[in-house]
């Protein structure tokens, strides 16, 4: 029997008793989204500054890409690679000229793509660059979130992401974000492959690198013959105010990650990219998944790719952005609470000042809630302020009247 909860409440003791404990979300239960806005199941109103953690960049349920679902999804919904569809082929073309590429593999989720992108990074090491098989190794960063799965959290050294879910996958070596010393001296081990890289660390707090770290990272990885991957599943698609974070430094990443906002939170898509020269050591197969590239995935990403441009959203996140960090820096000289805030273009955060076990950071998003916005801490001591990139200025400043308000009401 399929029933709707008639309140909150209701529907919290449900998640509560059928699902599994693997989130402890904030106590708000949301019913509907349209743009930069939210109702709860009581129809009360928030601007979410959260956007789905990056998924949400065109607003919610943005009319351009509900109607390519709509018209798509009374026409071919799934139709598996075992035969060719008519949405594919232009899919592949358009992603693969909108983002630079000779190809694209589509997928699912974040951290299917980051799965493929480790998977071709491999099979290029031993094919193309001799490495012997088995004995690639990929670099990442200390801090990374990089998605759930279990290769994935072989690598991350979050306790919670970890713990107890081995064995672990070998072949990856750990340095320090934004630390391009350690990256050189890694790049000398033997049978280094590739170096997997947030270009700004979002799950671990916002962490923006020095300007240029891109670019020295990628000419490193180039003088090494490994192979430079970029994971923009968070950061791409306009989210910090170029349609890529590698957009800054004109760094353009051997195998390029996408994932969340290429479908504008409408339906799940992540997808890589890359040229020939990688992409064809993947042969009939050797990869895949039974709903990558689908022919919905197809038509709803273009559309939310189509709303980045025309509504020139990498620009306006600049420069909200820019407004944001400028009213928060002036903010923190009026409160104890707030140490510093960090971010580009609408990927902020704000750091508490307080312990990263204290409960603060909880407490001011939930006061933030009562004030009709809401966020979520990251670890401990950090919240991120991350909003639909369709905000106007003057939306931004409302938000930022609740955000000072509350925490200076808070501090008090
Ligand atoms: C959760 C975090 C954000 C990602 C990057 C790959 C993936 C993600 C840079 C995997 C996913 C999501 C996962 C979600 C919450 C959210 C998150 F807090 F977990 F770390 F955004 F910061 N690369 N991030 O940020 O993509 O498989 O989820 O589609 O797991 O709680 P996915």
């Amino acid at each position: 029997m399929i029933m709707t909860v008639q309140n909150s409440q209701e529907a919290i003791d449900l998640e509560n008793k059928y699902g599994a404990h693997n989130y402890h979300p904030l106590p708000v239960v949301l019913a509907r989204g349209e743009g930069v806005h939210v109702w709860d199941v009581e129809g009360k109103k928030y601007y979410d500054f959260l956007s789905a953690y990056s998924a949400v960049n065109q607003g919610h349920c943005h009319p351009r890409i509900v109607n390519a679902l709509k018209e798509q999804a009374e026409t071919l919904t799934l139709t598996s690679r075992a035969f060719y569809n008519d949405s594919l082929g232009t899919y592949e073309k358009y992603m693969s000229e909108y983002f630079g590429f000779d190809k694209i593999l589509p997928m699912n989720t974040g951290a299917e793509a980051v799965e493929t992108a480790i998977k071709l990074c491999r099979k290029w090491a031993y094919e193309k660059k001799g490495i012997p098989e088995n004995e690639a190794k990929i670099i990442v960063c200390e801090n990374n979130f990089h998605g759930r799965t279990t290769t994935i959290i072989s690598f991350s050294n979050d306790p919670d992401a970890r713990k107890n879910f081995g064995p672990y996958t070998p072949g990856f070596i750990k340095i320090p974000h934004n630390d391009l010393n350690a990256l050189a001296e890694a790049l000398k081990q033997e049978n280094v492959a590739g170096f997997l890289v947030e270009p700004i660390q979002g799950e671990a707090g916002v962490f923006v690198p020095e300007d240029g770290y891109l670019t020295k990272a990628a000419s490193l990885c180039r003088e090494a013959d490994a192979l430079f991957i970029a994971d923009e599943v968070q950061t791409g698609i306009a989210r910090t105010g170029e349609l890529l974070a590698c957009d800054y430094e004109n760094v353009k990443p051997d195998i390029l990650i996408l994932g969340k906002a290429v479908s504008g939170g409408v339906y799940p898509v992540s997808c890589v990219l890359a040229n020939d020269n990688i992409m064809e050591v993947i042969k009939p197969g050797q990869h895949g998944s039974t709903f990558g590239g689908n022919p919905l995935a197809a038509k709803v990403a273009m559309a939310a790719l189509e709303v980045v441009k025309d509504e020139k959203l990498a620009e306006n996140a600049r420069r909200l952005g820019e407004i944001f960090r400028e009213r928060m820096n002036i903010f923190i000289e009026k409160t104890d609470l707030v140490t510093l805030v960090r971010g580009k273009g609408l990927l902020n955060a704000i750091v508490i000042n307080d312990t990263e076990d204290s409960s603060t950071a909880w407490d001011i998003c939930m006061s933030l809630r009562e004030n009709g916005l809401l966020a979520k801490p990251t670890h401990g001591n950090i919240i991120r302020f991350a909003p639909p990139l369709v905000m106007t200025e003057e939306q931004l400043h409302d938000c930022c009247d609740i955000i000072e308000k509350t925490i200076l009401n808070f501090s008090a």
